[in-house]
């Protein structure tokens, strides 16, 4: 079995979520965030030096770094069903989608996304994420037209990993001029495997201040 080690408001909701989904037995430690600093509380540390969520405890390795958890527990703990077969047409697309969320998308979502709980950017600096941010949205608006899913025409670990960064935009109502992102979303977290995340792991995101 799967040893997850959760942090609430985190990233680490998608493994919840992958393994709800993909029928994977997985046990579950919970952490909670420093109220000041919002960083993991030292005990993760323990888990892993980089005290970071998710961190999963998996074949005899600890591991981080979501894309890659995700890629590995579809391939090695389930029956496959949430990804896409190495031979499948799709496949490339599929690796592209699954480590988009993290990789092109992650720097300038992330910290336009955290900038307002710790004080705001810089106006360049926020203006120039700002603009990597719309055009990466706009990229996403383009792939969704016509599709429920973004490979495969089947819900993925893809689907996943890029549904934390969407998260944020909708709450920044950053979805709202783009009808295919919104669609996505909206149908993403009506799942049940969604639903039971958050009933199990909390919140995806930290509360926002008003
Ligand atoms: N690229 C990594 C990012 C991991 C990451 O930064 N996780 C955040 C939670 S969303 C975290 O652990 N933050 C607490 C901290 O670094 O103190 C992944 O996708 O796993």
């Amino acid at each position: 079995m799967i040893k997850l080690h959760h942090l609430g408001f985190s990233r680490s909701s998608r493994i919840i979520w992958l393994c709800e989904e993909a029928g994977i037995d997985y046990e579950m430690k919970v952490y909670h965030r420093d109220p000041k600093t919002r960083r993991s509380p030292p005990e993760l540390a323990d888990a892993h030096r980089l005290a970071k969520a998710p961190t999963v405890e998996v074949d005899g390795h600890t591991m981080v770094e979501s894309g890659a958890i995700i890629e590995y527990l579809i391939e090695k703990h389930s029956d496959g069903a949430l990804g896409v077969a190495p031979d499948h047409p799709e496949r490339a697309k599929y690796l592209e989608w699954l480590h988009f969320a993290e990789g092109t998308m992650g720097m300038s979502f992330i910290i336009t996304g955290i900038a307002p709980m710790l004080g705001g950017l810089p106006e360049v600096m926020g203006g120039f994420l700002q603009a990597e941010v719309d055009k990466l949205l706009d990229h996403l608006e383009i792939e969704l037209e016509g599709k429920d899913f973004l490979v495969a025409d089947k819900f993925t670990g893809a689907d996943i990993n890029l549904h934390y960064m969407l998260e944020g935009r909708s709450a920044l109502g950053q979805l709202e001029n783009r009808p295919n992102c919104k669609r996505y979303f909206e149908a993403l977290v009506a799942r049940p495997g969604y639903q039971k995340t958050v009933e199990l792991g909390g919140p995806v995101l930290m509360p926002r201040p008003s």
